[in-house]
């Protein structure tokens, strides 16, 4: 067994002992109450969820086990040389709680690299789609064309008692991710690059195997490794990591599960969000004849775009209420490493100009940028500007956390999720109105 299953085995029993008292001794405790408003508003900020692996605080921003976004930057190991930690080693802190010794982490790269060959059927699968099918459909329908490998359906089949469900899960959540970078940076070469996909290098770490095999130079293996940190997890509430855990509790495997969250990241108001602002950013220059507009342009186009019922995408959040520290930790390589882009000083100018125009505008809860404003200009910068693509590696990054939620899911025996609706007429009544 691999040193990262025996932690995780070793950690299960307590965690179910909590779980288990919570439920039967407390089961009656109230947490919160549910306004008809949050019926119709997408049950914002409703506490009905659960999960030990990330927590977004509304000012603060995300806490990975506890830990903020530098703090994970700072603490986990790196490859020899390396600006940024391994992705390995941030996978390990999410399903185990701990901080992982270098030695945590090569058995991790041991793990990915003995599971990493991607079933020849993907290829043949994603030759056969049409070449204009968007990226995210072809990584959804080769994610979902794996299932077939399940180990979780084969052990359920065969009679799996419900204490050893994580176990295949953990399985299938490894095999899977394993092979994501490796099916992401096909679907790139060959849709964008001539149909010229690069085998992938077994020597190298999870980040920059996916640099390599996208065919860009360092320090793309940094922004490889920055970016799938950053946009692991999100807590449990988002449209991904909610897709995946409701999906998995209905005991679909994880490869259901995870093609049915990266088909709800493919949404325009979530990880789409990304690509929008470069297209956003685009409209723009290609109206400036090419060039930086002034502040005083850029507020016109902000402006003409809010007056023509549309949202300024990568602004607004649906629980922050600061500036995203996702953001944060993107402009401070972009700083470091492309401090001349236009595209970057573009989006600097988007951080001044934007929030007091959506304070002044009056209707978003949150003006200041979340991830995606600036999730783009690096890859933009580094070569990457077919912008379809980008939500591809949000959700090779988002697979790291949703995965190890529902491993834990299943870990701790959580239940097919089914709440109860209402009629507007029922609704109706308990307002009083009829
Ligand atoms: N530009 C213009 N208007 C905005 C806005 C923005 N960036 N963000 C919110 N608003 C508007 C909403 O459309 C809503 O208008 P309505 O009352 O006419 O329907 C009003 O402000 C109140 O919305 P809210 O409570 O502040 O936000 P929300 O929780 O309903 O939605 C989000 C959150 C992210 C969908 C929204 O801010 C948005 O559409 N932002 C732009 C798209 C984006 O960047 N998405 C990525 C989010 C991060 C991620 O998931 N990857």
């Amino acid at each position: 067994m691999s040193k990262l299953k025996q932690k995780l085995a070793e950690k299960i029993p307590s965690y179910r002992e909590r779980v288990t008292k919570l439920m039967k001794e407390y089961g009656d405790v109230v947490v919160d109450q549910v306004h008809i408003r949050q019926f119709y508003g997408g049950m914002r900020g409703l506490k009905c969820l659960t999960t030990d692996i990330s927590y977004l605080d509304p000012n603060e921003g995300i806490r990975f086990r506890g830990y903020t976004i530098p703090e994970v930057l700072e603490k986990l190991p790196k490859p020899k040389g390396a600006e940024m930690p391994y992705v390995e080693g941030h996978f390990f802190l999410l399903l185990t709680g701990e901080i992982p010794t270098q030695e945590d982490i090569q058995d991790v790269v041991d793990e990915f690299k003995a599971r990493n060959r991607v079933p020849h059927y993907v290829y043949d699968l994603l030759r056969e789609m049409p070449r204009d099918t968007h990226p995210m459909t072809m990584f959804s329908a080769a994610i979902l064309a794996m299932q077939r490998e399940s180990v979780f359906v084969k052990r359920y089949n065969e009679g799996l008692s419900k204490m050893d469900y994580w176990d295949p899960y953990y399985e299938d959540a490894l095999n899977l991710l394993a092979k994501l970078p490796e099916i992401a940076a096909y679907i790139y070469r060959m849709k964008y690059k001539a149909d010229t996909p690069i085998a992938s290098n077994p020597e190298l770490d999870f980040g920059a195997n996916f640099a390599h095999m996208m065919g860009i130079d360092h320090p793309y293996d940094e922004v490889a490794r920055l970016y799938f940190i950053l946009h692991s997890d999100h807590e449990s509430g988002n449209v991904s990591a909610h897709t995946t855990h409701l999906v998995a509790s209905a005991l679909s495997d994880p490869y259901y599960a995870l093609s049915a969250g990266m088909n709800g990241l493919a949404g325009p108001l979530h990880g789409l969000a990304n690509q929008e602002v470069l297209r956003w950013i685009q409209h723009v220059m290609d109206k400036m004849g090419g060039k930086l507009p002034s502040k005083e342009e850029l507020k016109k186009f902000v402006w003409d775009t809010l007056n023509s019922g549309q949202v300024i995408p990568g602004y607004g959040h649906a629980v922050l209420r600061k500036t995203d520290p996702r953001y944060t930790a993107q402009r401070e390589f972009a700083l470091k490493h492309l401090p001349d882009d236009e595209i970057f000083q573009l989006v600097s100018m988007l951080y001044e100009v934007v929030p007091p125009i959506l304070m002044e505008h009056g209707k978003a809860k949150n003006p200041w940028p979340n991830v995606d404003a600036h999730s783009g200009v690096i890859q933009w910068h580094y070569g990457v500007r077919e912008y379809d693509f980008y939500t591809v590696m949000f959700g090779v990054g988002r697979a790291i956390g949703v995965l190890s939620n529902i491993v834990w899911d299943r870990a701790v025996g959580q239940a097919i999720e089914r709440p109860k609706s209402l009629t507007t007429d029922m609704l109706e009544k308990v307002a009083g109105i009829k």
